[in-house]
């Protein structure tokens, strides 16, 4: 790779990376467009600066669409490792609910517009959720302090698309939620038993096409049929996380009136009250 890449996944500017080119400390190749370093070299250089005992700057994120460039150019050629370093980087200073909502799924946004589009392959698009998926779970960490409440994540019946659940798993993680997380495509009974079982008062339904998002809501009112008094979130494309941590917080709340009002915020602009009522 060039050098200016390898400064970009090393965290620093071209001009260190280049002075440590000309220390010996990573090894480059000159050639007519600049200098040449090896991927080997540029990873083992990181991991040596990451085990090191000097205290690592955090780092302020200033241009996100640069951000979603570079993880979306590493998952679509696949290159894992690449993600993994830039991820890790970004993680320094951005929460990961940020980092999904504000790097992956813009990234995986423009893979779906590549594959309308012809450009990408369907196993392209496997292999690059399959990369965020393992990108974000290394990451998940469950904050200490008093649990807000338990939470049950899944897709409804004929979701395959399994990051929205995962991003809605680390997003209540991240705000001390404990989340059994259940994959993806799973029937209303076996998700109201599994919220019985580890004492749920909220499940979460993530859907990403206008179709699943209709099954969302009839696995909803299943689940509260099932077990009434529970609260159950249906997501639908175009939601965000921020949206389900506050829907989130005012289940946890469990004052009817916050959980009425924040679905009253969340519905204003034009999705109706009416929907919205149903869905909590
Ligand atoms: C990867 C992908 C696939 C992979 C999924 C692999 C996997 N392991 O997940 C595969 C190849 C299997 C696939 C299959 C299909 N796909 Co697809 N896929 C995608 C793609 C590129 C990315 C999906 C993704 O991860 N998005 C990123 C997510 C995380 O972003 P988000 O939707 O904004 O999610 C946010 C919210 O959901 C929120 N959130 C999460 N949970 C909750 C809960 C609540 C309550 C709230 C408030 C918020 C919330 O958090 C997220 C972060 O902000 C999308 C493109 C796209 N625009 O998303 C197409 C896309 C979703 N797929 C599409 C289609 C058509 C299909 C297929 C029908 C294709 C086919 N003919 O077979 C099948 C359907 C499979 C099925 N039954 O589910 C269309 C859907 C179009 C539509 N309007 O319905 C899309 C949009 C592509 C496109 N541009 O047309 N797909």
């Amino acid at each position: 790779m060039q050098l200016r890449e390898a400064a970009v996944i090393l965290g620093v500017h071209y001009q260190t990376a280049y002075g440590w080119v000309r220390q010996g400390v990573l090894p480059a190749r000159k050639t007519g467009r600049g200098y040449e370093v090896s991927n080997d070299d540029v990873l083992a250089l990181a991991d040596r600066r990451a085990s090191g005992t000097a205290p690592r700057q955090k780092i302020r994120v200033r241009n996100w669409d640069a951000q979603v460039d570079r993880l979306h150019a590493a998952i679509v050629a696949g290159d894992e490792t690449v993600a993994r370093h830039l991820f890790a980087r970004l993680s320094r200073g951005v929460p990961l609910t940020d980092l999904c909502e504000r790097v992956v799924a813009p990234a995986m946004t423009r893979i779906g517009g590549q594959w309308v589009a012809g450009q990408l392959s369907i196993a392209t698009e496997h292999r690059a959720s399959a990369i965020c998926e393992r990108l974000i779970a290394a990451r998940a960490h469950q904050p200490q302090g008093r649990p807000r409440g338990v939470a049950v994540t899944t897709t409804p019946p004929g979701e395959r698309h399994g990051l929205p659940a995962l991003m809605a798993t680390v997003c209540l993680r991240e705000d001390r939620w404990l989340v059994h997380h259940l994959a993806a495509d799973l029937p209303a009974d076996e998700v109201a038993r599994m919220a019985a079982e580890v004492g749920a008062s909220l499940v979460v339904l993530s859907a990403c096409t206008a179709d699943t998002a209709g099954a969302a809501q009839q696995a909803a009112e299943e689940i509260r049929a099932a077990a009434p008094g529970l609260h159950v979130l249906a997501g639908q494309p175009g939601d965000t996380l921020t949206q389900l941590r506050r829907l989130a917080r005012a289940v946890a709340d469990s004052s009817l009136r916050s959980v009425t009002s924040a679905l009253a915020a969340w519905f204003a602009p034009g999705r109706g009250l009416g929907v919205g009522a149903g869905r909590c």
